[in-house]
This record gives C-alpha cells, structure tokens and sequence, in this order.
C-alpha cells in the first residue's frame, strides 16, 4: 500500500496499522502536527491526561493488564522529561511501550531551542532503544520497529522522538515496511544440552526451589509453570512481579521471597541445594547480601536476556531462552529422566516453616484500623479476579502479602524503580485495557498526593477505578526506616494527618469521585461493598490507618536473609540451630 500523505498523517496510520487503540498524552507545539490527525482516527482513542507522568504510567497499566504495547505521547522539551520516570519504570519491570515525542524542528536540534531537550540521550539508558526521526519518510518504519523491539525478547520501553519538521512534510506512506534491525534477533528456544543438565539436577537434587519472575507471567508461561511444578512437586516461590502467577492457594506455594517475604519463601531459598529461576533477576531486594544467600544452592537460571544471567549470582546451568519454551522442555526433560526427585524430608521442613511462621500482624488495642485487615477484607471482598494496582511503600508490601493472588498478573506494581505516584495512572491504564474487571488501586497518602490530577481523567473519561488510600499520615515505609534504623528520628516523614490537608474526600469529590472514608475495623465490609457497587465512577475511600503499622517480616537491606525477622528483635529458629 502507497499513499501520498504528511509525516504526521502517516504516524496515525502507522499507529493504527499496529493496532493501537489507546494514546495516552498532552499535547503541545512540537507534536501538535500529530494531534491534527489524530483528532479524525477512528481506530485510535487518545486520552487527554493531566501530567506527562500519568501518560506514561497509564500505558504501563494498559500494558500489563493487556498483555499488548501501551503508548503515551508528549510533546518536546517538558513534555518529554515528564515521561522520563515512567520511561524508566518501564525498563526496569520490563514493560512493553512505546513513548512518542515531539521534537523541535530538525534545524533547530542543538540549538537550546525553545523547548528543546535532547529525549533521545536522556533516555538512552532507560530504554531499550530510542529513536530520532527527521526524515517523514522513516516514521512508519520506524514505529513498527519500535513496536516490534518493545513486544518481543524482554519487554520494555522505546521511545520514538520526531522532529516537528517530519511531521509536517509531506511523503509516500509505504506499508508494510521492511524493518531494518541488524542484530536484534532475541533467542527464543532454549538449548537443549542446558535443559537436560538442569532436569538432571532436578531429579537429584534433595531441596529446590523454583524461584519464579515476572519473567513467566510476560511469556505467558504460568500453564506450563503449574505442570512444572505438580510433576515434580518442586516448592514454588513468587516474588514482588510474579504474584498471582502461580496462585497463592496452592499448597506448593511458599510466598513471595525477599526484604519482606515470607520465612518460608526465604528459609526455602537459604535452605536450597538447588534453585530453579526462570524469568528472574536475583535482584537485591531478593537476595539480601548476595554473598550469604542460598549458600548450599547450585543455580539453573533461565531468562530471555541473556545479560541477566550470572549477573549478580552465578549460574551453574545457565538457559538463554522464553520462559515458556524452556518450561515446556524442562518438563519433557524431567520425564524423560529415568529416576524421580524425592523431596519428602525437603516438604517436612518447609512445611514446619509455613506451620510456625505464617504472615500475621499486630492489632491496636484502641481500636484503630490496622492496614494488613484492610487488604485481607479487600481481597475477600473484591475478589481473585480483580486487578490490584499498588503504590510503592508499605501498602505496596502489606499489599503483597495479604491479597491472596490466584491468577496470572492480577497485582501491578513498580517493582525495580519503586516509584511513588504509580498506582492512580497505573490503574486508570488497566481499567482502559480490561474495561469489564474491577481494577482497585492501592495507594499510599504520599503516593496519592503525586499523581491523583489523573483521577480528573478518570471521571472524565468514564474509567471507574476505585482507589484505597492507605492513610497513615506519614511516609510510612521511610519512618519504619527511621524507627527501626533512625533511633525513631522522624525527620520529614510525617504527613500531618490530622490536620486533613488535603481532605481526601472532598479532593476525591472535586475531580468528579465517590469519596468515601472508613477510620474503624467495625466498617471495614460495608465501606468496601458500597465502593464495589459505584461503577458509574471512579471511587476513592481514605482507610485512616494506625501509623504504627510496620511490614513484616523484614530483611534490614546489605543484612543477610539468614537474619530475618519476623517482627522487632525477632527471629525465626532455622532448623540448623535447633
Ligand atoms: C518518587 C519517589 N520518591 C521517593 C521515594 C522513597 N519512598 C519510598 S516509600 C516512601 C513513602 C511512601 O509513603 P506513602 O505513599 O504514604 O506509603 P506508606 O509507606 O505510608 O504506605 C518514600 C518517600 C520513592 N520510592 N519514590
Ligand atoms: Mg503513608
């Protein structure tokens, strides 16, 4: 297909021949060529934001909830920078989207121009690839390979920056184009000498554990996962982006490992002598101190980026490949296996583990509202086939724990970047993608205050989020730093709650919401009823929460899992010192 047309023209045809259907974005001068045909597709909804930031955030909501490319849009110079963090976001979780930008006209490029600011280098690091297109001629070329980089090998975001003159000129827009990348040809199909050594040490091993990422869930593995894991009967730990990818239910299931995992999920991980991790990063906030974690284990680690592997952790079986494909041939190499894994001694031990350390909490006794119950009641109340979309914070880890996940990619967090203000866009995203869901947003009282302006495009729009603040009245996971760590020095963590500044309820109103506000245990299900019965918009309750709440259990950072503690100068007895 040919066709004369403007630069401008051709990128909402490009957009459209790749299928987009939602454009998050704000316009301005450098991108407002694009915004004129726009303004006729038919094909594509833009949604007009209020913040760069929550554009971004909302494409990488509309992205997990989807499963497909989500786009945000701004125009040069501040409009670019506002999409940085998400930008960055996305790289670390490895999220699929494309961010396009207007640039200032190609003659003016490095000229410190009004609004210019060079998007492309900026975001170099943060991005998978980022493009500058001057010429009309590459946009469709270029947005299709930017689609095709961001939704195959690992995920993540790329950025599409066109300068205001390529817009506006005029060109033969040819589709499909030829995609010209050299060398991006990520390996998909596992080596099959790897995975025979891997199901090798299964079968032999006494203590393993498969060590699970949000790698599984994004090939869409949880099926083969599940098949991996019942017929080997191999424990099965989900960390902070794979919740829901194996359900909580399940009697394999150890919890989510890490800073502030479950004793069995990190006693299983210390304990191994062999860890299966399949679309994992070993990151930091899993390891502990990385010199002391799973000291007995030998490692099989599989991951599409083959940069990931024996990055922080040594992998004695490294497998380069899609985590599906690799668990598909795990299995049909495990049954090819003549001997069987026999781990009985393994589940006795785990099994005292989950027995005399299950996740719990501590109840005020002046009848405040603790958040862990929050989260329980929600969970029961909303049920497992709602989307959770978490602040970053304590709420985002008491969000973890105590929301019990049963389906693949039903809790959506910033993981890797942990940024404050994702929850509100985030979840305005995956409403936008999964219309028919109900999709509650957890958020923290500073999360809320950073990027609740999108709640005005929610009600707009027609996207009824509900939105549960967690309000503590302060920076709740920095003062449990500061008790913890600070002598219980409060510098600059305090909110001042009481003062109700803003009121959450009114604000809730005044962008167009239900406000709705719960301070007692007593209304915890009723509040929580009457927010699921508003669909016509967007909800926001304030759980005004006891501010003493701490996330347990907790493994101090640079300290050792071994050293964990289930509550303050509390530790769990490892079998080992028993
Ligand atoms: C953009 C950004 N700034 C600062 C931080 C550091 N930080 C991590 S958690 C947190 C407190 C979050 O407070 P709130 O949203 O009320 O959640 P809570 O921990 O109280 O549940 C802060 C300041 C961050 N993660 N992101
Ligand atoms: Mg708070």
């Amino acid at each position: 297909m040919t066709e004369r047309m403007t630069g401008a023209q051709a990128l909402v045809r490009a957009l459209e021949h790749v299928g987009v259907d939602t454009v998050f974005g704000i316009p301005g001068g450098a991108i407002l060529p694009a915004y004129d045909p726009l303004y006729d597709s038919t094909k594509v909804r833009h949604v007009l934001v209020r913040h760069e930031q929550g554009a971004g955030h909302a494409a990488e909501g509309y992205a997990q909830a989807t499963g497909k490319v989500g786009v945000c849009m701004a125009t040069s110079g501040p409009g670019a920078t506002n999409l940085v963090t998400p930008i960055a976001d996305a790289y670390m979780d490895s999220v699929p989207i494309v961010a396009i930008t207007g640039q200032v006209t190609s003659s003016l490029i490095g000229t410190d121009a009004f609004q210019e600011a060079d998007i492309s280098g900026i975001t170099m690091p943060i991005t998978k690839h980022s493009f500058l297109v001057t010429d009309a001629a590459e946009i469709p070329r270029t947005i299709a390979e930017a689609f095709h980089i961001a939704s195959t090998g690992r995920p993540g975001p790329v950025l599409v920056d066109i300068s205001k003159d390529a817009l506006q000129a005029d060109t033969t827009f040819v589709w499909p184009p030829v995609m010209q990348l050299p060398g991006y040809r990520p390996v998909t199909r596992p080596h099959s000498k790897q995975i025979r050594e891997a199901a090798k040490l299964i079968v032999e091993s006494k203590r393993p554990v498969l060590y699970v990422g949000g790698g599984v869930h994004k090939s869409g593995a949880s099926g083969e996962l599940m098949r991996l894991a019942e017929l080997t009967g191999i424990p099965v730990v989900t960390t902070l982006m794979a919740r829901g990818t194996f359900p909580d239910s399940h009697p394999q299931h150890m919890g989510m490992p890490g800073m502030h995992g479950s004793v069995s999920a990190v006693g299983a991980l210390q304990q191994a002598d062999l860890i299966i991790g399949l679309g994992v990063r070993f990151d930091d906030r899993v390891t502990g101190q990385l010199a002391s974690f799973a000291p007995y284990a030998k490692i099989v680690h599989a991951d599409i980026d083959p940069a990931e592997i024996s990055k922080n952790r040594h992998a004695d079986v490294p497998i380069v490949g899609d985590c599906r494909e690799v668990i598909a041939e795990m299995i049909n190499a495990v049954e090819a296996e003549p001997r069987k894994g026999e781990y009985t001694d393994w589940w006795k031990t785990l099994n005292g583990y989950k027995e005399t350390y299950p996740l719990g909490y501590e109840e005020f006794s002046d009848g405040s509202l603790a958040p862990q119950y929050v989260m329980e009641r929600l969970s029961a109340i909303a049920g497992p086939d709602t989307y959770f979309v978490a602040g970053v914070g304590q709420h985002q880890m008491w969000a973890a724990q105590f929301i019990d996940y049963e389906n693949p990619g039903t809790f959506i967090n910033s993981g890797g970047l942990g940024t404050m203000g994702f929850a509100v866009p985030a979840a305005m995203g995956a409403k936008m993608g999964r219309p028919d869901a109900t999709v509650w947003a957890i958020d923290g009282d500073g999360c809320f205050q950073m990027t609740n302006q999108e709640l005005a495009t929610c009600a707009i729009e027609g996207v009824p989020v509900k939105i549960a603040i967690i309000n503590n009245g302060n920076l709740g996971m920095v003062r449990q730093w500061q008790t913890l760590f600070y002598d219980q020095r409060y510098s600059n963590t305090n909110l001042q709650a009481k003062l109700r500044i803003p009121d959450f309820v009114k604000l809730a109103e005044a962008y167009g919401c239900a406000g709705l506000r719960c301070e007692r245990p007593e209304d915890v299900d009723a509040v929580i009823k009457e927010a699921m019965e508003i669909n016509d918009r967007p909800v926001v309750v304030d759980f005004v929460v006891h501010q003493d709440a701490m996330v347990w259990p907790m493994v101090a950072a640079g300290t050792s899992n071994d050293d964990i503690k289930i509550a303050r100068d509390m530790a769990p007895k490892w079998e080992s010192e028993e």
